[in-house]
């Protein structure tokens, strides 16, 4: 038994934890110190981003003394950027949640034993769904634990506890993606692998500042060797803009009509596959049709372009041989995100960009564990990518997990933002907060923060015992991070690779699987989980809920496998069903990919069949008209605000990267705001004065940084600051339920 399970079985306080505790094979088990390989080091994914880089943790005694890049890894090739290479400085801090906090009836949080805070969290959310039925309680869970973590988390709420509402942070971040891509391909399913980025001639990045937010997948792209010719399409001149070869600075939201308005030239212009299209679409001729009011004047009066810019643009695609379009927050963060999705899919099937080396219309996810979160956290849709609406797939899953389907909902989950106006309305009166701090990441903070206020019991699972939700929380229940528990995580490029244990956990803290378990125990429904015993369990419970799916993970034996193919990317479909691929066609896990060549090949892309995951294998154009902005500029706010990250040793609300002193080096300490000079010339404010910016929600006073990287008319503040999204404008993308975060009204002033 390691130090950290001892100290934690002599600190509880009752009968029913010092049982669990004892009984071998449950707490805590699977939660073992990574074995050193000869060389005295281990590898695994880092905890971060969705890139995926690969860790090298150097251990003494079972314990990590240091870090460097993995050097053989397909993914980062030896390189890491700050918030990897200080990953394992940040696990110890004095804000670490070290013992449960429980709110007593002054309204101070004082450390109580796990037996009691599980007898709370049980009591409280129980009495609670006494009174106002079982679906008054609700979870916010996380792109940013293992898959087998939020899997578990996922059943226990729904198929133990009876709750029926949960989402995760993934909805302020992925949510575009997965609608746009189950809408056009039948599955959410993006189709690249990182190789893409350096096999382009022609690549593409909309609403994505790579630099910054993906430094390593940057790095891909500068070892291109067919010096490739680089779109930015951002109203900023970002880090990434800076160094691409066309910078197409166009008006905030406007991405829409721009995308319509190129493929209206590119199919002007006779840029068309039409075999492509003819063989593996559907739609294409009303898309045309509709895309004739797109004139070049309409989008030079929309997007604030020059017909020059559009067209070359659209020549660019034109010429390119392989081009490859990736988006980020720019387009999913949108009240038209997914339409705005759509239309960067639909160039790239036009074009007959899909499928090849180099190509792809190509969703970058956010947090280390989005893909994760989208197919297996029980959320958005039933494990493994399934359909809670569907009797087979909740008979199927039922069938895997040997549970009651009656215990599976037929229904899906409100939505984030509907959970939060569930709990404005009072119909939801309980919250369990997992891996994500809401109270500052959350659109429009003022709001949020009133709504959690109105929670009758509101209980936060984190590593730090003083985030903003955490605060705000009667239970804090304390967790191991990243180093200290393990399991998987599933990247941007849809690789499976492991997270291990190589630091002992502080204080009473466990790992959220354990934390999972130990809930099961105390809410009464542990039967249901008697063979999720350790994440090891659980990714073979997790692999038979995938069978015949596109992400189907079955071809994966166990842990030691991802060790020794340094991560496999989906769809792994089991050995035996691989050599048969071709005859089998209608298996959906077989399309898109020659699984039987190279399952075992480090890169793999989707598609290369053209065969898309609808019943008929053919993609969908799909199309609608622009929006105009929800909250345009006027006399009395007439800026446009955007945000998003600000540097490459930010993460987030902070909690884990201000906790590095080497990290606090290499960003700004206090919220800024970056202005043109021209607008700060007539504001009369000068470099770093204080400025006051203030929407109808909000009033933030920030240091000026003036730049031309922001147009007039525009300002920008990093998402990283307590106070950013107090001006936020709770809007949401009427299919995905996307917030908005990236525009919204506001006015500027000297402070
Ligand atoms: N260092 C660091 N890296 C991170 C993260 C982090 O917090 N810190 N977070 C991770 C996560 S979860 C995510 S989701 C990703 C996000 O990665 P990105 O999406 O690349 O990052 P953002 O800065 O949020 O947004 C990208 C760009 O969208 C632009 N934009 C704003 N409005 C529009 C518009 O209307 N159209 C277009 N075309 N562009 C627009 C912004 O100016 C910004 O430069 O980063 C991941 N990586
Ligand atoms: N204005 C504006 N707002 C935004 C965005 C934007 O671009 N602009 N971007 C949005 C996007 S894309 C995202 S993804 C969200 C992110 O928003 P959040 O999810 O709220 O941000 P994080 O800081 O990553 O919060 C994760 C929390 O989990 C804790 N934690 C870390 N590891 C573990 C673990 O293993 N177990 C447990 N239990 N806890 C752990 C951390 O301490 C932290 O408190 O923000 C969104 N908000
Ligand atoms: S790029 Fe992302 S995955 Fe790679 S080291 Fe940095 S934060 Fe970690
Ligand atoms: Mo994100």
């Amino acid at each position: 038994m390691n130090n950290s399970f001892k100290s934690l079985l002599y600190s509880t306080d009752g009968p029913l934890t010092r049982e669990l505790l004892r009984e071998p094979g449950n707490f805590g088990l699977g939660q073992v110190p990574a074995k050193a390989k000869p060389d005295g080091t281990t590898d695994m994914v880092c905890g971060y981003c969705s890139t995926g880089c690969s860790l090298r943790i150097h251990l003494k005694d079972g314990a990590a003394t240091s870090l460097t890049p993995t050097t053989d890894y397909p993914v980062n090739l030896g390189m890491a950027c700050p918030k990897g290479w200080e990953a394992l400085t940040v696990l110890d801090s004095p804000d670490r949640a070290t013992t449960p906090l429980l709110r007593d009836e002054s309204g101070r949080s004082v450390p109580v034993g796990w037996d009691c805070a599980m007898q709370t969290f049980a009591k409280r959310f129980k009495a609670i769904q006494q009174e106002h039925g079982p679906h008054s309680v609700a979870f916010l869970g996380t792109g940013q634990i293992a898959t087998e973590e939020m899997a578990f988390l996922g059943a226990l709420a729904k198929f133990g506890m009876g709750l029926l509402h949960g989402d995760g942070n993934t909805r302020q971040c992925m949510a575009t993606s997965a609608v746009a891509y189950k809408q056009a391909f039948g599955f959410d399913a993006p189709p690249y692998t990182y190789s893409d980025f350096e096999e382009s001639d022609v690549i593409v990045l909309i609403g994505s500042n790579l630099c910054i937010a993906h430094p390593i997948m940057w790095e891909r792209v500068m070892r291109n060797p067919h010096s490739p010719e680089i779109i930015v399409v951002d109203p900023r001149m970002t880090e990434t803009a800076m160094n691409a070869t066309q910078h197409v600075a166009l008006s905030p939201k406007s991405d829409l009509t721009l995308l319509y308005g190129i493929a209206r030239i590119l199919i002007e212009n006779g840029s068309v596959d039409t075999d492509y299209v003819a063989d593996h679409t559907n739609g294409f001729a009303e898309f045309s049709e509709y895309l004739m009011p797109f004139s070049d004047e309409r989008v030079i009066a929309e997007t604030g372009l020059s017909r020059d810019q559009i067209h070359r643009f659209a020549e660019t695609i034109h010429r390119g041989k392989r081009v490859s379009f990736w988006w980020t927050m720019g387009v999913n963060q949108s009240h038209q995100g997914v339409r705005t999705a759509q239309a960067i899919i639909n160039l790239a099937l036009i074009t007959g960009n899909m499928g090849r080396p180099g190509t792809g219309a190509n969703s970058i996810t956010g947090q280390c564990n989005a893909m994760g979160s989208r197919l297996f956290s029980n959320t958005t849709n039933l494990l493994g990518g399934h359909d809670f609406t569907n009797v087979q797939h909740r008979q199927k899953i039922a069938g895997i997990l040997n549970i009651d389907p009656d215990l599976i909902p037929r229904e899906n989950s409100l939505l984030y933002h509907e959970i939060m106006e569930g709990i404005l309305s009072g119909r939801i009166r309980g919250l369990w907060v997992i891996c994500t701090n809401p109270a500052h990441s959350w659109i429009n903070q003022n709001q949020c923060r009133d709504i959690l206020e109105r929670l009758d019991f509101l209980v936060v699972q984190d590593m730090y015992a003083n985030t903003e939700t955490a605060q705000m929380a009667d239970l804090v229940l304390p967790a191991a991070g990243w180093g200290e528990k393990e399991g998987t995580l599933i990247n941007s490029e849809r690789r499976v690779s492991r997270i291990k244990k190589v630091a002992p956990a502080p204080g009473q803290a466990m790992s959220d699987f354990s934390i999972f378990k130990l809930v099961a125990h105390y809410w009464g429904c542990e039967k249901l989980f008697k063979d999720w015993n350790s994440p090891q369990d659980v990714f073979q419970i997790l692999k038979r809920c995938s069978a015949g799916q596109p992400c189907d993970l079955t071809g994966i034996d166990d842990y030691e496998f991802l060790d020794s193919h340094g991560g496999v990317q989906w769809p792994a479909p089991e050995p035996a069903s691989r050599g048969r691929q071709s005859s089998d066609a209608p298996q959906m896990k077989h399309q898109g990919t020659d699984i039987s060549r190279s399952l075992f090949s480090s890169e793999r892309r989707l598609f290369e069949d053209g065969r898309y995951y609808h019943a008929d294998g053919r993609a969908k154009f799909l199309f609608e008209d622009p929006r105009p902005l929800t909250e345009r500029p006027n006399e009395k706010f007439p800026f446009i605000l955007l945000t998003g990250r600000g540097t490459a040793s930010q993460w987030h609300t902070q909690t884990r990267t201000k906790q590095s002193a080497v990290l606090r080096k290499l960003y700004p300490a206090d919220i800024f705001v970056e202005i043109n000079p021209a607008d700060a010339r007539r504001l009369l404010i000068g470099p770093n004065d204080k400025a006051i910016v203030e929407s109808q929600r909000g009033r933030v006073l920030a240091k000026a940084v003036l730049t031309h990287a922001v147009q007039p008319g525009q300002v920008f503040i990093p998402m990283h600051y307590r106070t950013t999204n107090q001006l936020t404008d709770a809007v949401f993308d009427p299919y995905s339920g996307q917030p908005g975060y990236k525009a919204c009204a506001v006015r500027v002033f000297r402070g």
